[in-house]
């Protein structure tokens, strides 16, 4: 053996002994805090990147790679800290000391991101043990293999380096047993209590039955309810928060004369009523898809307010969620005859899980981030003077309601078309005013009327349907709406920061 390919196969071994030791530590701790109900190091590393991340890329993020932005965050994350373990074993053959101080910065990284994470059920006994496992595990499996690794250079015959080689492979695959067991924790155990496997209670109050002819049948026109397969889904959470219903607890606390704890079973026990609510978020771009409408199951917000017993001076609600989200509600929207909900049912089924099982808000007429908290914890009585809540902490307005907007769903933009009647159709919202017009126009061919579909509530977004006449060429359809205040859509053109995006939504279609 030459002494390059000697100290290539040294320094290999060093590579291996960085990535084994550290990968083995971020799966014990993996497998560890899912037993203790505590987010993983890499959960809450990929989350503590998303709270340090300026807003203009999170919105770039979102908007060019979608629902796959937390995939990719997660596997970036990964990606980075599998490179600075080889380096780190690549040093540690040379400079030991160095690379254990780097493992360790590292490990600690990972257990102050689990310390500040705040989607953790567990009390500190269970951080301090996820965590000690952790760097326990990646410092002290990374020094005993550089230990063993350097014993053998110091050893030049080939009896001495059988022996610590053979040491070496005996400490290696130990380490590995070791992560690999914490892999397996993670992967079997403690999936959450499954919501499907729930039943809700009838609702005293069920919803009216949908109207007839709320909508059109128009292929490619979005139908009156959302699946819940198909609703949008939009908040800051990595891992989907996994809040176990036996220790499901609802606080009623702040200016109010009985504070409450409601429990998963107290909520179910209520009078349950049912509405339907078009949900929207704030992100939406102009012709965006980021809302739906489902028929929501809970407890109207103002009965549990009243029963709490708002005091004088509040004029709003912090949300809290199980992940540490915040929302700043004005209390009038909670109170008024809107019909906001806590919320425990979603057509038909428990909410699910991404829809924040087992206990959301849903406010018509509100932003989803100011008004929609999902996995929810808390609702404290408040004022809006002596709090900031997480957008808004983020430049998003302290208060947002719903613009009146609408959208063409056919023909989609870039359509080719032949001459002759052809149906456009979409749908607008103005929640909790109601929709009262929609006109639509091709080119600078003047407004015309669309003819509306039934209206559900003013809650939920309204169909329309214009017929037109399409002549070969190229032409832009625009839409424009009116509430029923005789407000019409505005065209000036927003971005969704801070309060909604605004203007017309139009296409370009080609005529054959
Ligand atoms: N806990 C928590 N609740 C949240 C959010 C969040 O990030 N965390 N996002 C809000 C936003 S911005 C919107 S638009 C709605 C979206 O609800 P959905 O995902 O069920 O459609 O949830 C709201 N509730
Ligand atoms: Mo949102």
């Amino acid at each position: 053996m030459t002494t390059t390919s000697g100290s290539q196969a040294h320094r290999g071994a060093g590579m291996l002994s960085g990535l084994l030791a550290g990968a083995a530590g971020v799966l014990v701790g993996e497998g560890l805090a899912r037993l203790l109900a505590l987010p993983g190091p890499v959960v809450a590393v990929g989350n503590r990147v998303v709270d340090l991340t300026p807003r203009p890329v999170k919105e770039w993020a979102v908007s060019t790679l979608g629902a796959a932005d937390k995939p990719v965050l997660l596997g970036g994350v990964l990606a980075v800290v599998l490179v600075a373990l080889v380096l780190l074993g690549r040093v540690g053959t040379d400079r030991p000391r160095g690379a254990l101080l780097g493992m360790t910065a590292l490990s600690g990284l990972a257990v102050a991101a689990m310390a500040l994470d705040r989607a953790r059920a567990a009390g500190p006994g269970a951080l301090v043990l996820a965590s000690a496992a952790t760097v326990l595990v990646s410092v002290g499996g990374f020094a005993l293999l550089l230990a063993l690794l350097r014993a053998g250079i110091g050893t030049r015959t080939g009896r001495g380096r059988t022996v610590d080689r053979r040491r070496f492979l005996l400490a290696a695959s130990s380490i590995a047993a070791v992560g690999a067991a914490g892999g397996a924790t993670r992967g079997l155990t403690g999936r959450a209590a499954d919501p499907t496997l729930l039943t809700l209670p009838p609702p005293v109050g069920p919803v009216a039955p949908v109207p007839a002819g709320v909508s059109f049948d128009v292929p490619g026109l979005t139908p009156h309810l959302t699946s819940n397969a198909d609703f949008y889904r939009v908040d800051t959470a990595l891992q989907v928060p996994r809040v176990p219903v036996p220790d499901y607890v609802l606080r009623i606390t702040g200016l109010v004369d009985r504070p409450l704890e409601l429990t998963y079973q107290d909520l179910l026990d209520r009078d349950l009523v049912e509405r339907r609510v078009t949900l929207t978020c704030v992100s939406n771009e102009v012709g965006g898809d980021l809302l739906g409408t489902a028929t929501w199951l809970g407890i109207p917000t103002r009965d549990l307010l009243a029963e709490a017993g708002v005091r004088a001076g509040a004029d709003a609600v912090r949300s809290r969620s199980a992940d540490g989200f915040t929302a700043g509600t004005p209390l009038d929207a909670l109170t008024d005859d809107r019909g906001a909900l806590v919320a425990v049912g979603m057509n038909g089924v428990p909410l699910p899980p991404e829809h924040g099982f087992p206990v959301r808000m849903v406010t018509p007429g509100l932003y989803g981030y100011v008004s929609a908290t999902k996995w929810l914890t808390e609702l404290e009585v408040t004022r809006f003077a002596d709090f900031a809540a997480y957008w808004t902490e983020r430049g998003y307005a302290e208060q947002a309601p719903v613009k009146l907007s609408s959208r063409i769903d056919v023909p989609g933009s870039f359509a080719r078309l032949t001459a002759g009647p052809t149906t456009v159709a979409g749908v607008a919202w103005a929640q909790t005013v109601g929709i009262d017009r929609v006109q639509v126009r091709a080119g600078e061919g003047g407004w015309q009327d669309a003819e509306l579909g039934v209206e559900d509530s003013d809650e939920t977004w309204r169909a329309w349907r214009w017929v037109w006449d399409a002549e070969p060429g190229t032409h832009r359809l625009e839409v424009r709406a009116t509430d029923r205040a005789g407000r019409v859509q505005t065209p000036r053109r927003e971005p969704i920061a801070p309060d909604g995006s605004t203007g017309w939504h139009n296409v370009t279609v080609t005529v054959a």
